[in-house]
């Protein structure tokens, strides 16, 4: 196949009918980014952004994008500790740091005691992901960032949907915006990539050789419900993106309630409880 400017195409869409080349391509795709962005308002021109960089191919694609439409913003990653997937993890975010020339941030889980790998097998997930949130948002706010972007997928945020309908937390699902305002403590949040696919993150770190590591982490669960994603796209082409923005128009309804916000006794973060889960998970390391 080829692309309509008569070079051998790298990626096709029937979503979009459309065929494209390696030069083609990142043009058609960094102009999906910024109409998401726009359309949704999902991050301001002024605001100073801090890009979480997993190492991984959504995160990359991500940190290229906002580089290129010409945001303020620095990387940041955090060293979970999780045996050869952190090393590799932590050598690409390095790569890409350097070869878009922006400021790397790290943070090491072992610096407050523990590591992904000194968790319990089946609390693994959970764990990581209180870690996760707890260090960005704090790091973020020391630092004087306005925002903090993570690079959720459509895939991500459909899988998240999905999950939490089945388990009634309704309220949760509010967390689904693509940008979520500042509150308290908290710093605001941004999905810039919750319209992209993996497919389309992956086709453009492979064209454009931006760094990125192939390896998945260990613990990943092998999840159903994506192969079941991608099972409908297969027969319903179009589906992801339209649920997407159907999810993103449902998070955008949901009053949720007012709730008095209560902070962590011991570090003084957000917390719903008197002290924080992160640091309920300090203090047993
Ligand atoms: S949560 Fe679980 Fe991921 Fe953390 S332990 Fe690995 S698979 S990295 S998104
Ligand atoms: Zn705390």
């Amino acid at each position: 196949m080829k692309c309509k400017c008569g070079r051998k195409a790298v990626f096709h869409s029937k979503v979009y009918r459309i065929t494209l080349c390696d030069e083609c391509y990142p043009k058609f795709y960094i102009e999906l980014v910024r109409r998401s962005i726009k359309r949704y308002g999902i991050v301001k021109k002024s605001e100073k952004v801090l890009a979480c960089v997993s190492g991984g191919k959504d995160s990359s694609a991500m940190a290229y994008a906002l580089k290129e439409l010409g945001y303020d913003l620095e990387l940041f990653h955090i060293d979970l500790g999780i045996s050869e997937y952190s090393k590799e993890s932590l050598k690409s975010v390095e790569e890409l740091a350097e070869s878009l020339d922006l400021n790397l941030n790290v943070v090491k889980l072992k610096d407050y005691g523990f590591t992904i790998d000194d968790i319990e097998r089946k609390k693994v997930c959970s764990a990581c992901g209180i870690a996760k949130r707890y260090l960005m948002n704090r790091f973020a706010r020391e630092r004087g960032f306005d925002i903090i972007a993570t690079a959720h997928t459509c895939e991500d945020i459909i899988l998240f949907f999905i999950k939490n309908m089945l388990s009634g937390n309704i309220d949760y699902i509010s967390k689904l915006k693509p940008r979520i305002d500042a509150f308290d403590k908290l710093v605001a949040k941004a999905k810039p990539l919750f319209e992209r696919t993996e497919k389309e993150n992956a086709t453009l770190v492979l064209t454009l050789n931006i760094p990125f590591t192939p390896t998945e982490c260990p613990h990943a669960p092998r999840d159903v419900w994506k192969e079941i994603i991608y099972d409908v796209e297969l027969k319903k082409r179009g589906f992801k993106q339209n649920f997407v923005r159907a999810i993103a128009k449902l998070a955008e309804s949901i009053r949720t309630e007012e709730w008095k916000v209560k902070h962590c006794k011991i570090c003084g973060e957000v917390s719903n409880a008197e002290i924080c889960s992160f640091c309920k998970l300090t203090k047993r390391f």
